[in-house]
C-alpha cells in the first residue's frame, strides 16, 4: 500500500501485480527518482509470496520516451562517473519472477532499453520504438546497444542506432524484439502474467533464469546449465506434484515449492 509519486502499482489479478510508470507530463520520461520507486516496487512484489509475475506499462501515449533529457543535460563527466549514473536503472533484471512489459505508444531510447529488460515485450500497434540517443549527441546508455544486438542482430541494430530512426510494433514483431503485437496489450499482458502465475512459481523462475542464459553465455555451457536446472527440478514438491497429477489424470496443485 505503499504511495508513490511517479509509479502506480496494483493487482490486477490472482498472483499478478501491474507497476504503471506515471509521468504523463513528460512522456514517463526516466530518472533517478523514477527508479528508485520502481525498484522498490519491484522488488516488494519479488519478495511478495502472492505475486507470482509482474507487469511492466505506461500510459497510451508514452510507456517512456527516454531519460529525462531536461534533467541530464548540464550534468558533467565527473558527476555521471562518481554517481554510478544509470547503476541503479537496471535493477529490474536481477529479480527472480517475470516481469512483462506491455508496451503502447513511445518506448524510446531508456523506455525501449527498460522494456527490454523485461522478460517478454507486448506490444500494441501504436508502439513506437527507437534508440535516437545519437540525435542528441550520445548513444544508448542502459543495454541498448548490447540487449538490441542480441535480440535483432548487427546490421539491425547498427541501423538504427547510429540512424536514430524510430521502429513500428509491426517491425518489431517481425524482427522478434517483441513476442506478439496486440490491440488489448495491457489486458493481454495482464492474461499472459496470469497464466504465468497459474504455474509452479518454483518452474517459472528456474525457467525464466534458464532462457537468461542463452543471453550470457556458449550454447555447451547453457545446455549444461539447462540441464542442472532441470536436473534441480526434481528436489522440488511440484516436480513430484506435476507428474504425479499428469499420471493420474488431474490438475496439479502447486506448493510453488
Ligand atoms: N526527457 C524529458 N522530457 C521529455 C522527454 C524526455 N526524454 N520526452 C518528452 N518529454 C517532455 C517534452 O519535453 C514535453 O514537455 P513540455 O510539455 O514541458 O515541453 C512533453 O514531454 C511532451 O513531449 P512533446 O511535446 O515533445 O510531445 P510530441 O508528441 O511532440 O513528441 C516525442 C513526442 C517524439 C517522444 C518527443 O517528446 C521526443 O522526441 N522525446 C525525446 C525522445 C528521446 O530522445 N529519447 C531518448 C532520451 S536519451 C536516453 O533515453 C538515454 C538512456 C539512458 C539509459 C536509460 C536506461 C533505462
Amino acid at each position: 500500500n505503499t504511495t508513490y509519486e511517479h509509479i502506480l502499482t496494483s493487482r490486477p489479478a490472482e498472483g499478478v501485480a501491474l507497476i504503471t510508470l506515471n509521468r504523463p507530463k513528460a512522456l514517463n520520461a526516466l530518472s533517478t527518482p523514477v527508479f528508485t520507486e520502481l525498484n522498490d516496487a519491484v522488488a516488494a512484489f519479488d519478495r511478495d509470496d502472492a505475486v507470482r509475475a509482474l507487469v511492466l506499462t505506461g500510459s497510451e501515449r508514452a510507456f517512456a520516451a527516454g531519460a529525462d533529457i531536461k534533467e541530464m543535460k548540464d550534468k558533467e563527466y565527473s558527476d555521471v562517473f562518481k554517481n554510478k549514473f544509470l547503476e541503479s536503472w537496471s535493477l529490474i533484471t536481477q529479480i527472480r519472477k517475470p516481469i512483462i512489459a506491455a508496451v503502447s505508444g513511445y518506448a524510446l531510447g531508456g523506455g525501449c532499453e527498460l522494456a527490454m529488460m523485461c522478460d517478454i515485450i507486448l506490444a500494441s500497434p501504436t508502439a513506437v520504438f527507437g534508440q535516437p540517443e545519437i540525435n542528441i549527441g550520445v548513444v544508448p546508455g542502459g543495454g541498448g546497444t548490447q540487449r538490441l544486438a542480441r535480440a535483432i542482430g548487427k546490421s539491425r541494430t547498427m541501423e538504427l542506432t547510429l540512424t536514430g530512426r524510430n521502429f513500428t510494433a509491426a517491425e518489431a514483431a517481425d524482427w522478434g524484439l517483441v513476442s506478439r503485437v496486440s490491440e488489448n496489450v495491457l489486458e493481454d499482458a495482464i492474461a499472459v502474467a496470469a497464466t504465468i502465475a497459474s504455474k509452479s512459481a518454483v518452474a517459472v523462475q528456474a525457467g525464466k533464469e534458464a532462457v537468461n542464459v542463452a543471453y550470457e553465455t556458449t550454447l555447451a555451457e547453457g545446455l549444461r546449465y539447462e540441464r542442472r536446472i532441470f536436473h534441480g527440478l526434481f528436489a522440488t514438491h511440484d516436480q513430484k506434484e506435476g507428474m504425479a497429477a499428469f499420471a493420474e489424470k488431474r490438475k496439479p496443485t502447486w506448493t510453488h515449492s
